[in-house]
């Protein structure tokens, strides 16, 4: 094997005098910047073994002349071959260089042809231009968005067309029909922390129990990891005057459950976990064991983005969902991203809760009304971004 080290004021040169002195084959073991210029380490005929011995050497050489050495890119390679090949051509810095260029060109393309793209269905197509972007603030994503654009026959005003696609979408979500208090049964809320299931919890069985009398309702509760947790669904037991258990397993939720058989609505509240937490599995299996008693409805924050709410869903449907309880309505600034993620993944909406208020601030689900209340945070949204606009606008002007 041949090594040589070759001195330029640049990486082109410096690669022009490794190709002329070692030929094409030459392999680039390491470069760096030194004063006045780029230092390249190359060799010829490489092999690994000899290669660590020159290392070893080099460094040898350079703490006795007082060096403080840091591994090069090359020395790490040869270190780490140890353990497996590696191709060492790939640290090639022309090559390097190149990789990095036409991946900023790709990235550069790819956004001009979709700016492109954009401006061409403006000038061709202004409604469905205007559309789309109505149904971006709305919160939809594009693959929703595309599939109801397509599904319209193009008659009518720019209004009466988001009309229709409004109606559509309250069509495609499908709401449970105040079922948990109309057919009582065991009912877990499940979802990720801080979402409001233990309110939700509490809601509920304070609704039944108006209709139906507090012995009509039990609670359990299965979340054995938070200290306090018990603390806070035992007040609500106690406020409301309804029974409590504590199951920290799957053998003791069966024997909760015997034990309320006789009461028409049972409220298990779970611990929140995130749809990441390898506990998780744990929580379903104990669930499962109980899933010809137990209906399971997911509680998930609108305050979450998109694609936040997709990865909750996506985690949580491994659990045989029965629907889900919207949270936090009242705090939301584009609550089209749940009703997205909810059509898309064919889940029913069963509540909505817009406050903190025990138990007022829990409604059924209805489409026309979530629809139309989505409409309605849009519109706040663009008139504060409006304003903020403006009165950004206004300072540029005092400046
Ligand atoms: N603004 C608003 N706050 C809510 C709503 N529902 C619940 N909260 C509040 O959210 C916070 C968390 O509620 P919890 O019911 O404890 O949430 P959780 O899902 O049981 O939380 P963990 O058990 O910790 O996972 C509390 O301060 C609730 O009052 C809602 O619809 N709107
Ligand atoms: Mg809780």
């Amino acid at each position: 094997m041949k090594i040589k080290r070759f001195f330029a004021s640049d990486v082109r040169s410096a690669m022009r005098m490794v190709r002329e002195e070692l030929g094409e084959d030459a392999v680039i073991l390491s470069n760096r910047r030194v004063n006045g210029g780029i230092e390249i380490i190359s060799a010829t005929d490489y092999d690994e073994n000899i290669l660590r011995q020159d290392i070893q050497q080099a460094h040898a050489i350079e703490e006795n002349q007082g060096f403080v050495h840091a591994p090069s890119q090359s020395e790490a390679v040869a270190e780490k071959s140890k353990e497996k090949p590696q191709i060492i051509w790939s640290q090639e810095p022309t090559l390097m260089e190149m990789r990095g260029e036409i991946k900023t060109l790709r990235g550069l393309m790819e956004t001009q042809l979709a700016g492109l793209s954009m401006q061409e269905q403006q000038i061709h197509n202004p409604f469905q231009y205007e559309l789309k972007q109505r149904l971006a603030r709305f919160g939809l994503g594009s693959r929703l968005t595309n599939e109801l654009i397509g599904s319209l026959t193009k008659d009518g005003s720019e209004d009466e067309l988001w009309r229709r696609l409004l109606g559509k979408i309250a069509v495609k979500l499908s709401v449970t029909d105040d079922d948990i208090l109309t057919h009582g049964g065991a009912v877990a809320l499940v979802g990720p922390t801080g979402v409001g299931k233990t309110t939700t919890v509490a809601k509920l069985a304070a609704r039944f129990a108006l209709r139906h009398g507090a012995r009509s309702v039990a609670l359990i509760s299965t979340d054995n990891y938070r200290i306090g947790a018990h603390e806070q669904l035992k007040a609500y037991a106690r406020i409301l005057d309804v029974p409590i258990r504590f199951a920290n397993s799957a053998e003791n939720l069966q024997s909760a459950l015997d034990y309320f058989c006789d009461k028409r609505l049972v409220l298990i509240d779970t611990a929140g976990m995130s749809q990441r937490d390898l506990r998780l599995s744990e929580q379903f299996s104990v669930l499962n064991g109980e899933r010809d008693r137990v209906r399971s409805y997911l509680v998930a924050s609108t305050t979450s983005r998109l694609s936040g709410l997709q990865e909750v869903v996506r985690g949580y449907k491994r659990l045989d969902l029965s629907g889900c309880i919207l949270t936090k309505v009242d705090e939301s600034t584009c609550l089209g991203h749940a009703l997205d993620v909810l059509i898309q993944n064919q889940l029913s909406v069963a509540y909505v809760s817009d406050g903190q208020r025990v138990p007022e601030d829990l409604q059924p689900a209805r489409a026309h009304t979530l629809v139309s209340r989505s409409v309605a945070v849009m519109q706040e949204s663009t008139d504060l971004l409006e304003d903020e606009m403006s009165s950004m606008r206004v300072g540029e002007v005092r400046h």
